[in-house]
């Protein structure tokens, strides 16, 4: 039977990134749905290699999953509705998403879920901006980022946990129940970036149309006004509305 996430959770206090710990765990005999968090990290990261910036006051934690598919994209959405839905119940505050891995309110990001895979594992990690200082962020970074208390949230970092940690089980529980199509139903009626118009970089690509919808692979259909309609696994999506107001 699965171990539910979160039964075996480990806390550091300042740690390199809480992924590379899980990996190491995960290499050492770790149980699926090992959490580890940590207070601060020092060398976070996203996507491609970016930096995340992780002070104290934010939500770092990794948790380790034994999917079916490791590399399924549809695996980053689940955990993202879980997350979403667990820091809307600990603050009360609309955090909303944007494909593929950004949480979001008032539109700036408060939060972002890096999937690294490593068959037959998924290490799985989850950044929150619960209570971050805007100066502990990079000055780049600051404009665009956002956090949970900054956006009226009652935010306490443990209860956050908490609350994430029970709805991405929840989500993960649905997934391998075969439920994912109701998941990732959730996932649509979260996201603000489905209908309007946006840019994908992905790769070397630029594609500029009319975000339609995430299909049942998790991939994003991009209509350009030619009619055509773009299918995409991966990239960074601008809203188009956002960045002229920016
Ligand atoms: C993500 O990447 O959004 C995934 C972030 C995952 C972080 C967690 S924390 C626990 C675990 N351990 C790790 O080492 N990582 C995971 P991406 O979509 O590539 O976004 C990265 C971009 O977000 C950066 O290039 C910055 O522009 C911006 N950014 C960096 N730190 C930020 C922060 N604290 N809040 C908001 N935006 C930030």
């Amino acid at each position: 039977m699965r171990a539910r996430v979160g039964a075996t959770l480990l806390r550091v206090d300042r740690i390199g990134s809480t992924n590379d710990l899980l990996r190491a765990l995960s290499a050492g005999g770790a149980l699926e749905g090992t959490v580890v968090v940590a207070r601060e990290q020092t060398a976070g990261r996203g996507r491609l290699g970016r930096v995340w910036a992780s002070p104290p006051g934010g939500l770092w934690l990794s948790v380790l999953l034994r999917p079916d598919d490791p590399t399924d994209p549809r695996l980053g959405l689940v955990v993202a509705v879980g997350v979403a839905e667990g820091a809307r119940r600990a603050s009360g505050v609309s955090v909303v998403l944007k494909w593929p891995n950004d949480l979001m309110l008032n539109g700036r990001k408060v939060g972002g879920i890096l999937v690294e895979s490593l068959p037959p594992w998924a290490v799985v990690g989850i950044g929150l901006n619960v209570d971050v200082d805007p100066a502990r962020l990079p000055a780049r970074v600051r404009p665009y980022a956002g956090s949970l208390a900054a956006g009226g949230g009652r935010a306490a970092v443990e209860r956050t946990l908490a609350a994430v940690v029970q709805h991405v089980d929840e989500v993960y529980a649905a997934y391998r129940c075969g439920a994912a199509g109701a998941v990732l139903s959730r996932w649509r009626d979260l996201c603000v970036t489905l209908g309007r118009p946006v840019v994908v970089r992905a790769g070397a690509r630029t594609i500029e149309g009319v975000a339609e919808t995430v299909d049942a692979q998790g991939a994003l259909l991009v209509r350009r006004s030619d009619g055509s309609v773009t299918r995409l696994l991966g990239g960074d999506v601008t809203v188009l509305s956002e960045q002229r107001g920016r």
